[in-house]
């Protein structure tokens, strides 16, 4: 089987530093992050950035710092979100762009977040996109419910898409698709050839999906953005929810890809041509 690429996902837009007091805020702080789950296994980074008192920001100036930090402590694949946080317009989530990330995630559909609307109208994802394909930022296409994979397939017969892609099942959002078994089977069955894919569980779903995606030579999401708990009661570091991937991997006979190796698994250049 490919070596397994693990994304550490630190930070996300939905927690609070009062929640868990291992969430990274500064640019710094991404930085050490980053350094720290480099060295436990971890492959790529996917980035949100808030402000120093914890409020999420699409400011393009502390996307740069937070890019800068993590590329001076690790060779990790920097991945920007473009699902920014609730209530953002297109234009502020797809705004990083312009700093030309190596890749960017890619929401594909509409869907409830909580209590909340998590809007990716059809103009949109275009829109999203087209700033995507002018900055030369690969997408990785986020399917929270089983209709997002049709949507990415339509954009696709839209000429604005060409599959393969890479695409991560974030499964147990409540108000989207649940995170089982038989659910990431039935997403990964109806993949277009050739897709490289990983899966993010939500909460306690985080590591048994994880698991079953090592096992079906899968990649994995990590981190605090989808789960704070390494165990019952018990708050995680990033680079631990990472180093236990590790350990699962090792027990299943799966090895770890270097960034370099993701990068070509994933079709992307390498590090030093990439900065
Ligand atoms: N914060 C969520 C509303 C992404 O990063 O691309 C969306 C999100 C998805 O986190
Ligand atoms: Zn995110």
């Amino acid at each position: 089987m490919a070596p397994l690429i693990i994304t550490v996902a630190a930070v996300g837009a939905e927690l609070t530093p009062e929640q868990t007091p291992h969430l990274p805020i500064t640019p710094a702080q991404l930085g050490e992050t980053a350094a720290a789950c480099r060295l436990a296994g971890a492959s790529m980074i996917h980035v949100h950035c808030r402000r120093d008192d914890g409020t999420n920001t699409s400011d393009v100036g502390r996307f740069r710092d937070a890019m800068n930090a993590i590329r001076a402590s690790s060779d990790l694949i920097v991945q920007f979100t473009t699902g920014g946080a609730i209530g953002m317009t297109a234009a502020e989530r797809a705004g990083p762009l312009v700093l030309r990330p190596e890749m960017a995630t890619l929401t594909c559909g509409t869907v409830n977040f909580g209590d909340d609307v998590f809007e990716n109208s059809f103009p949109i994802m275009r829109g999203i996109l087209a700033e995507m394909t002018r900055y030369d930022v690969r997408p990785e296409l986020e399917i929270f419910d089983a209709g997002h994979l049709s949507n990415a397939k339509r954009l696709a017969s839209e000429g604005l898409l060409a599959f393969p892609q890479h695409v991560d099942f974030v499964l147990g959002v409540p108000g989207a698709l649940d995170a089982s078994v038989r659910n990431l089977v039935h997403l990964v069955d109806a993949l277009p050839a050739g897709c490289t894919w990983s899966v993010a569980g939500v909460g306690r779903d985080q590591l048994p999906l994880a698991t079953v995606a090592i096992a079906m030579g899968g990649h994995v999401r990590v981190g605090l953005e989808d789960n704070i708990y390494y165990s019952k009661g018990r708050l995680a570091r990033n680079d631990e929810l990472v180093a236990r991937v590790v350990r699962v991997a090792a027990e299943l006979g799966r090895p770890i890809a270097t960034p370099d190796e993701a990068r070509s698994l994933l079709a992307l250049p390498q590090a030093v041509a990439a900065r």
